[in-house]
């Protein structure tokens, strides 16, 4: 599945904001497909398993206290270049330096607090989306004969 296919996470602080609407017309509005969604409160032993690549990082901790401080909305998406579309979509990871217009930009309220995630990489993208979905619950563009 490299290369059309991206993973994303919005974040409990744009939950509770109230941004979930907003940014999905944003990811639709970009050509985004949704493939997978779910709506989820990870629990610590999850988010620690999704973020483990970052368990040497000073801010680990936090990140994983912020992660489980209530649900979020987990989604495969598809699109041509879609890692490198969605990471321009959402701009850089420290909102202060997030293009104007972008997710971050507008819904972000902190470097840990930035809204979304979305995956570095194909190989990330597969992990990650392996991580929240099977195979049952992802439907393509080509299983909707679009
Ligand atoms: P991105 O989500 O832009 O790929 P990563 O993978 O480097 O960024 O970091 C994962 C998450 O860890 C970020 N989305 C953010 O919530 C948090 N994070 C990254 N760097 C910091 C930092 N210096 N201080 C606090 N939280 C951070």
């Amino acid at each position: 599945m490299a290369g059309r296919f991206t993973f994303t996470l919005i974040k409990p602080g744009a939950v509770r904001n109230e941004y979930i609407g907003p940014i999905l017309a944003m990811i639709n509005d970009k050509k985004f497909h949704i493939v997978a969604m779910k709506y989820v409160w990870l629990t610590r032993n999850e988010a620690e398993k999704f973020y483990a690549v970052h368990k040497d990082k000073h801010f680990f901790n936090e990140l994983i206290d912020f992660m489980t401080s209530g649900p979020i909305v987990a989604a495969i998406l598809e699109k041509d270049n879609a890692v490198l579309d969605y990471r321009n979509l959402i701009g850089a990871t420290d909102p202060n330096k997030a293009a104007e217009g972008t997710i971050r930009k507008l819904f972000a309220e902190s470097m840990q607090r930035n809204a979304v995630h979305g995956s570095d990489s194909d190989e990330t993208a597969i992990v990650e989306c392996d991580f929240f979905f099977s195979m049952f619950e992802r439907f393509t563009l080509q299983d909707l004969g679009k």
